[in-house]
């Protein structure tokens, strides 16, 4: 029988409107970018992957219209000719010729997945050893920048069994009116919610050794990214003193970064995304390193459409211990969708589709229609 080989690949960039602004330390997003990679292969085939990021170079060193280009012109190109069913020769091949590009890297090992998965007709979670739950608790961002308006949000999550979890983005405000918002909220809530909070990076040590007891002492149970991710020996004290665990999320560009950080004790929970790692594969080449040094694991997502998240949740569910949950909300905060069937919240959780590949049809028209020309 002669090899399935890989025909085409094809990236497309699509600009999907939020439900609200969603404010971060480092952007305020008014839409979400998403680059869609369909992947066709000799046999009839197609595999759909994303790559996307938040806030265009705000957040990480891959921007949508970079991650298009440099699939296009490099990374495409290296697997056209290339057999489809083996996934370990396709990533290696596109390790070896380009450095980093985590996301375009991710978004192409989805979409080969999803392609194997069709053919095989078995779920992606099968294709990565098998599956241990069928879905997964979601955390719910609060991050419309005001008190009242996040505390009715929360209320309104919890009342129709969405979300008990809620993650607060703090860090872009002055930093005693960020402690007073996130406490407000805590308070709001009690003990029907945990509620925790994400820097991304914005404070320094000497800022971060108060606030971090503060929020501990108020009954916040996690902080994910307090200072930059170059700070490492800021993170290992942190680490050491903060009362509330601390998170790694920036600080993980890679597998090799989520080594040295547990070698180190910098963090004692890693937020586990597939775009920084290179893909659902390699993002539980992390989760074992974390589960080897008694780090606990969160699934974390870069804001991702259906695709991104339906591949990341494959991923997350064949772990063992998720003891933080997971984020992957993100086709809750997109007012569109460019697939034929949502992915479905229910109970506080996502389910994970048991049908072949990621359990997504492209709505071709949609598509088409939010496609950025
Ligand atoms: C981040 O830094 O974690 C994930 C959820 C959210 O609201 O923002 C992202 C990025
Ligand atoms: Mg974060």
């Amino acid at each position: 029988m002669s090899p399935i080989l890989i025909e085409r690949i094809q990236t497309i960039i699509v600009d999907l409107p939020t439900i609200r602004p969603h404010k971060l330390a480092m952007h305020t997003m008014q839409q979400q970018t998403l680059v869609i990679i369909r992947v066709q292969c000799s046999d009839g085939i197609e595999g759909i992957g994303e790559a996307t990021t938040i806030g265009g170079l705000a957040y990480g060193n891959e921007s949508p219209e970079s991650i298009k280009q440099n699939i296009d012109s490099h990374l495409g190109p290296l697997l056209v000719g290339q057999e489809a069913a083996n996934i370990n020769a396709a990533m290696l091949r596109l390790d070896k010729a380009a450095k980093g590009n985590t996301f375009a890297k991710s978004g192409i090992e989805s979409a080969l997945l999803d392609a194997q998965g069709k053919r095989l007709g078995l779920p992606v979670s099968e294709l990565l050893g098998g599956r241990v739950r069928d879905s997964l608790e979601v955390a719910w961002t609060l991050a419309s920048g005001n008190t009242a308006k996040d505390i009715e949000e929360a209320e309104r999550m919890l009342d129709i069994r969405r979300h008990r979890i809620f993650k607060l983005k703090i860090g872009a405000g002055e930093v005693n009116a960020d402690l007073k918002h996130v406490i407000a909220i805590k308070q709001a809530l009690g003990e029907r919610a945990s509620v925790r909070v994400d820097v991304n990076q914005a404070w320094d040590e000497s800022v971060a050794l108060r606030t971090c007891r503060i929020l501990g002492d108020n009954g916040i149970d996690l902080i994910e990214q307090p200072i930059s991710r170059i700070n490492r020996g800021g993170q290992v004290r942190l680490n050491q003193r903060s009362p509330a665990p601390i998170m790694a999320d920036e600080s993980i560009e890679s597998v090799e970064d989520a080594f040295s950080l547990a070698a180190d004790g910098a963090a004692s929970i890693f937020a586990l995304k597939i775009a920084k790692n290179g893909g659902p594969r390699a993002v539980l080449r992390t989760a074992q390193i974390a589960e080897a040094a008694g780090i606990a694991l969160y699934g974390g997502t870069m804001l991702e459409g259906a695709i991104g998240t339906l591949a990341s949740a494959h991923a997350f569910v064949t772990l063992n211990r998720l003891t933080w949950g997971t984020e992957l909300f993100g086709p809750l905060l997109l007012t569109e969708e460019i697939v034929t069937q949502a992915p479905v919240y229910r109970d506080f959780q996502l389910e994970v589709p048991r049908t072949p590949g990621l359990g997504l049809t492209l709505d071709e028209e949609r598509l088409a229609f939010f496609a950025r020309k």
